[in-house]
């Protein structure tokens, strides 16, 4: 039996969702309440974070460190290069996009004026249990902003990080988004970045798709990323090299 412990609307999670269903890997999602979900990974991985995977007798939190595992025990279609340098390249990459996901959740929530459709994401896979759920919301995004820093200096230097994350996928894929950031096939650092970019780009059938809220300002910025050879770059792997968007 393998379980994926995950947060519905987790970028992270998206990751290792793409990568368990790029190896073609059966699993189970467990949706774990935000805040209740650390009773759960302190006991299994000793960590606060989601996404967790627990694969038979092993539990492995945190993305990277997830992805590292299943590349090693499942070599079939491998997302890491034979080649040395390559495969350098691309675990640096992973790393830096992992980075970057931190500056993409932070600046989106900073940007929201309204959270209801973010909450009904966040919330909709879990019972109502009478309305408690719901009940919920307001704490749940006081917590949310301290958590992650949702402050205006931080979101400030978040925006920057974005644009040169966005910069870096334009360079690596030369403009073009047909072309990999590492090589000529799909490695873990297209993963990282396409996944951790999906929030701004809200592919069709991921978590994100439908998420609103935004000033007219910030929707305009949007769309300019979006217009972007990097904002089609995010697209086109989601189009091309991810079967299964939404769980
Ligand atoms: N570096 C970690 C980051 C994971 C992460 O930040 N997960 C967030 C959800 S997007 C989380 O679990 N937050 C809850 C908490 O910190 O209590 C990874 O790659 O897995």
């Amino acid at each position: 039996m393998r379980t994926l412990y995950q947060f519905a609307i987790s970028h992270y999670c998206e990751k290792t969702r793409w990568h368990l269903d790029h190896k073609g890997l059966e699993y189970r999602v467990v949706n774990l309440f935000p805040g209740l979900h650390r009773f759960k990974t302190r006991r299994l991985a000793g960590i606060d974070t989601l996404p967790l995977l627990q694969d038979d007798t092993t539990a492995i939190g945190d993305s990277t460190r997830i992805a590292l595992y299943l590349e090693e025990t499942y070599p079939q279609r491998p997302l890491l290069p034979a080649d040395e340098t390559q495969r350098s390249q691309v675990l640096e990459l992973e790393e830096r996009f992992d980075r970057l996901g931190v500056h993409v959740r932070r600046w989106l929530y900073g940007q929201l004026q309204n959270w209801d459709s973010v909450m009904d994401a966040m919330l909709r896979v879990y019972p109502s249990a009478f309305g408690l759920r719901d009940l919920l919301r307001p704490l749940l995004i006081a917590t949310l902003k301290k958590l992650y820093g949702v402050t205006p200096e931080r979101i400030a230097k978040s925006q920057l990080e974005v644009l040169a994350g966005l910069e870096l996928i334009e360079t690596l894929s030369d403009g073009d988004p047909a072309r990999y950031l590492v090589g000529d096939s799909l490695t873990l650092a297209d993963i990282a970045a396409a996944a951790l970019f999906a929030p701004l780009f809200t592919p069709t059938g991921t978590p994100w798709d439908g998420i609103a809220g935004f000033t007219q300002e910030t929707q305009a910025f949007l769309d300019r990323l979006f217009a972007r050879p990097g904002g089609q770059w995010v697209l086109r792997r989601y189009a091309e090299d991810r079967d299964r968007p939404s769980r």
